[in-house]
Parts: structure tokens; sequence; C-alpha cells
């Protein structure tokens, strides 16, 4: 008799069946971009928001113009603008609540003057000023984040240390499709939906991160179905589609805040302009996709089901390009002034306490300031 013999046959124990610990399919996009306007959900939208919607982006529009052509003229070092982004950048500053905020991305200006912040403030980074240039905490709005996808894990960080303290706080960042491929996406996607934070993350996929289309940054299904993995519900809009995008960050935000943890969004999209003023656009995409995209306007969209069903006459369209204009007028005049600012301002707000080795360069800069102004003053005399 073998030793195996004396002991009894050796019968493993099979290990307990394997399942998914969440069922996935509830998780996943749908196959198609959720769409409002042009469908029968568009009978079942609330007038007045969809005209909101309307004036802000045609207000929205023309920022864009107006922040280009200010770059043209050196008043502004750079703008990446969001014309034909202009559905999901006001969509995403009105689902949010007064108490909520909003994490953007360089790219997000017109979403934070949306949400209130005054248009000359806001371009504050982007003239190339110090610091932020608005309070955050005035309209709940984080500074313009331009290393990316930095905004993400700030966002879940903020809306987790809400849920603990018991305040009634969701957060929405925003970020391009190339910002997915960093490892703060992953970092703040994991961490949020461990913690079922209250955050609500919109990707806008504008078809390309500078010059790298979206087939060379990733080969996902879509940038919806990377939710899945991490636990998430993802959905897919069209982010053309005013109402649509809307309505599902709407779900999302509410769906957050009644503890049901995070969202990914995609919004597809489409980056009309070059990618800032510095970049040449023509040399990685041709004319007659940027033309396919025009045709899909996000204005145009909307402004022909308003005026199908009858909620926007000439008249209307007209007091909503005039209040487009009297912004950019605004604008113009408030940029075309010089700011004034003090160079020492340059270490205010950096630490609390200041290292020791920024004390000596504070030190530095104002006996150089002093010195120049002793010279100035002597030449002058
Ligand atoms: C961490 C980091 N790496 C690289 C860059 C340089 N950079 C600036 S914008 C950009 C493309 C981002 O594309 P996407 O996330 O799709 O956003 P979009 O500009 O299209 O809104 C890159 C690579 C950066 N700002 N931060």
């Amino acid at each position: 008799m073998t030793v195996m013999e004396q002991r009894g046959a050796y019968r493993p124990t099979p290990p307990p069946a394997w399942r998914p610990r969440t069922d996935p399919a509830p998780l996943l996009p749908d196959a198609e971009p959720y769409r409002v306007l042009g469908t029968e959900a568009a009978a079942k939208a609330d007038p007045e928001l969809l005209r909101r919607l309307y004036a802000e982006l045609v207000k929205g529009r023309r920022y864009n113009a107006q922040a280009t052509a200010l770059t043209k003229q050196g008043r502004l070092a750079v703008y990446p603008s969001t014309t034909g982004q202009e559905a999901c950048e006001v969509a995403a500053a009105l689902v949010l609540k007064e108490q909520d905020w909003l994490f953007p991305s360089y790219r997000d200006t017109l979403a934070v003057v949306a949400r209130g912040v005054d248009p000359v403030e806001a371009l504050t980074l982007l003239r190339g000023d110090w610091h932020t240039g608005y309070d955050p905490y005035e309209h709940r709005v984080a500074p313009l984040c331009t290393p990316l996808a930095t905004q993400l894990p700030h966002a879940v960080g903020l809306a987790h240390a809400a849920r603990l303290k018991g305040d009634d706080v969701v957060a929405l960042a925003m970020v391009g499709d190339g910002g997915t491929s960093e490892g703060d996406f992953h970092e703040a996607l994991n961490f949020a939906a461990v913690w079922q934070a209250p955050v609500v993350f919109l990707v806008q996929n504008n078809g390309f991160a500078i010059s790298v289309p979206l087939a060379k940054q990733t080969a996902a299904p879509s940038l919806a179905h990377k939710a899945v993995g991490y636990g998430m519900p993802g959905r897919l809009v069209d982010g053309n589609d005013a109402a649509a995008v809307h309505e599902v960050l709407a779900d999302a935000v509410r769906h957050a805040r009644e503890g049901g943890g995070p969202t990914l969004v995609e919004a597809i999209t489409y980056r009309v302009d070059a990618h800032t003023n510095a970049d040449d656009a023509t040399r990685y995409r041709g004319d007659a996709e940027v033309e396919t995209w025009r045709a899909h306007d996000p204005i145009q969209l909307l402004e022909r089901e308003l005026t199908a069903r009858g909620m926007l006459d000439e008249a209307a369209i007209e007091a909503a390009r005039q209040d487009a204009e009297t912004l950019a007028a605004a604008l113009r005049e408030r940029m075309n002034q010089d700011p004034v600012l003090d160079p020492m301002d340059l270490f205010t707000h950096v630490y609390a306490e200041p290292t020791p080795h920024l004390r000596e360069q504070q030190e530095q800069l104002r006996a150089e300031l002093e010195a120049e102004a002793e010279s100035e003053g002597s030449t002058h005399r």
C-alpha cells in the first residue's frame, strides 16, 4: 500500500465559485452617445433651461473669438479655445449647485466664466500674470490646471473630505481625452470609486491631444468604458448636444449627491480651432474633417430645435447676440488696460510659512527693485 493509499485519495477542496464583485452590465456605457436635440426626448426638456443654455452658448462662442483675438494683439499670452465645445463647458457650469465645486483644466475658461467668475480674472493664468487671478472660494472654482489631469485627484480629495464632514458638496472635474492617459486620471478614478466620493468626471473627447488623435491615445472601446474597470458607471453623450450633456451631467451629479458615488462621462465633441493660438492644426488634420464637425455645431443644433418648436424667434436670437457683443466689448476694454503688478507678489501665497530659500530670493528681488528705483530716480533728476 502506498503512502497516498494509506492517507486516502487526495481530494482538493474546490475554490468557491468565482463571480464578479460588482455586476459590470449596469456600469457599461450605451453603444451610442446619448442625444436629446432632434429626438423625442427634446419634447421633455425644460424650455427655460434650453433658452438659458442657448444664451450661454452664444456668449461662450463670442468669448472664445474675443480671447483668441486678444492673443493676436499681444494682450493675452495664450488661449486654448473651446469653439465647438461650448455645450460641454456651459452644461458643466450650470448643473452645479452653489455649494458644489468645479475643477477645470486650462481649456475650461468658459465653464469658469459660466459659473460666475469674472471674465477678465478667469484669463489671469493665460495672460501670464501671477497666481490664479480669482478667489477659488468665491464661486467654488479651483484654479485652471495646466499639468494634465492633476485637477482630478484634487477633486476627489475635496469631494471625499466633504463627505466625511457631512457637507452636501459634489465636485465636477473636467479633463481632455489626452489627460485620460495620465497616472493622475487612474489614481483619481480608483480612489473615487473605492471611497464612493461624490465626484463627476467629465472627459471632453475633442478628438486630439494637440496633434495626437484619439486612435493613438487609447485602444479602449471608448473612454467611457474605462469607468467599468474602476467600478463606476460610464456614460457616453453627444458633447455638442447641450441638452443631452446637461441631462447626463445632472443625472451624475444627483447620483453623487445621493451617495451613489462617482460617474465617468465621456462627451464626444470636436476642437474646431487649433490647440491654442500657438498651434497650426492644418499640419495634422484636414479641412474636410473640420467641416463635418462644423455641420454638427452646438449652437446650430440648439437654435434649430428651439426655432422649430417656436421657443426662439429672430428677436431672441438678436438679443442673445447683443448680450454676447456687450460681453466681448467689456472684455476688450478691460484686457487693453495694463495690469498693475507688484513683482514682490511672486512670493505671496506660495507657502503659508516661506522656506529659507524663498525668503532669500525675496530679499534679493527686493534689493534689486530698490536699486532699480533708486537709479531711475537719479536719472530722472
Ligand atoms: C503632465 C503634462 N504633460 C504634458 C503636458 C503638455 N500638454 C499640454 S496640453 C496637452 C494635450 C492635452 O490634450 P487633451 O487632454 O486631449 O486636452 P485638450 O487640450 O484637447 O483639451 C499636452 C500634452 C502638460 N500640460 N502636462
